[in-house]
């Protein structure tokens, strides 16, 4: 089932003149800058593409609740408690609003929910490495939130309606998590040595790991090419993870700490840093399921999708019964 419905080949960009007329049409639309609509025509690989990519969006916000919820019961303070709570149900909507807009593809939440949990559909690489300590809570607001942002601002302005649109609330909600998260790195590099040596521990754990979350670099990307000239992508992964060094460094900077990389420096000539690579073959491995974390975050997703199925077959029996009602009168 999902591999007719979802998966889709990383394939070059097809010439205009091999398209059909429809797909030129659909082209002219892009190119114009119009948005795709749920029941307009598109080619089957934009559709497969954008499934494959909300979905694992919306798979990547759920599975990401994991690592901060388990500090909700350690928090600091009340304050802090309350705001990652917050934080934590907001990324829990963000995962609804992305299953609502793939839903207006024609795939349902089980079909890709099942995908998830049976290896064949991906989430975040990020969301495999464990959050030690309290500064590990600060070190994800600031760079996981920070580089999601990064990547999703421009998602905004993507082709599909739906996703469009999820994006604009969800970037909203992206940037208090990005402030809360250098809040906690603010308060902890200010404090005790021993605190502002565990903010710096964070940074060295958490650099490149979010480094990673644009994915590949761009001579490796399988999706860009097509991807960017449906404007289901607006950059390139290495655009944005270069746009992300630059903007993070200074914050690194104003909080007193360091980033984990020697050969960082600034490129007068570029007017960007230059930075070294993550360690892609770390990547890939977590990408094969053999990060820190891969087994207990998809053993947590399966035992909650098991542990809420009296939920949904307690909901479904009341819509069918209020449909019954609704038919009869
Ligand atoms: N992890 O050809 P490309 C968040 C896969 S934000 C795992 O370059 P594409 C907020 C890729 O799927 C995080 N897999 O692929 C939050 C493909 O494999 P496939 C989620 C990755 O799609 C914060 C293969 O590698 N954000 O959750 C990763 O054009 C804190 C080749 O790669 C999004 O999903 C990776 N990092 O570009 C929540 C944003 N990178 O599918 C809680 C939307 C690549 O062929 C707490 N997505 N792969 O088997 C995108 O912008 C794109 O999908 C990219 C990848 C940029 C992630």
């Amino acid at each position: 089932m999902y591999a007719q419905m979802v998966k889709s080949t990383g394939q070059g960009v097809k010439p205009r003149e091999e398209m059909s007329e429809e797909e030129r049409h659909f082209q002219d639309r892009v190119d114009a800058g119009e948005k795709i609509e749920p029941k307009d025509w598109m080619p089957e690989g934009y559709r497969k593409t954008l499934i494959r990519q909300i979905a694992q969006h919306a798979h990547s916000e759920v599975v990401g609740q994991l690592p901060e919820g388990n500090w909700i019961t350690r928090a600091p303070t009340l304050e802090r408690k309350a705001i990652l709570l917050a934080k934590v149900q907001d990324e829990a909507g963000h995962g609804l609003y992305l299953y609502c807009a793939a839903e207006t593809l024609g795939v349902s939440r089980d079909d890709l929910t099942e995908a998830l949990l049976s290896g064949k559909m991906k989430y975040s690489s990020i969301f495999n490495y464990p959050t030690l300590n309290w500064a590990d809570i600060g070190a994800v607001g600031w760079l996981v939130d920070g580089a999601a942002i990064m990547n999703q601002v421009p998602l905004q302005r993507t082709s599909f309606g739906p996703y469009s649109r999820a994006m604009i609330r969800i970037c909203k909600e992206e940037s208090f998590h990005q402030r809360q998260g250098y809040d906690i790195m603010m308060k902890m590099a200010q404090g005790t040595p021993e605190q502002k040596r565990m903010a710096q521990e964070a940074i060295n754990r958490f650099w490149y790991p979010s480094l990673m979350m644009f994915g590949p670099s761009d001579k490796d990307s399988v999706h860009s090419a097509q991807s960017m000239a449906w404007k289901i992508k607006i950059n390139t992964n290495d655009e944005l993870r270069q746009k992300f060094v630059d903007q993070t460094v200074p914050q690194a900077e104003y909080l007193g700490l360091t980033v984990p990389d020697p050969d960082l420096k600034w490129n007068e000539e570029t007017g960007h840093y230059d930075f070294s690579e993550p360690d892609w073959a770390e990547f890939y491995e977590v990408l094969k399921g053999n990060g820190p974390c891969n087994t207990e975050r998809l053993e947590a997703r399966r035992k909650a999708w098991e542990d809420g199925a009296w939920v949904r077959d307690g909901l479904m029996a009341h819509a069918e019964k209020r449909a019954a009602r609704t038919a009869a009168q």
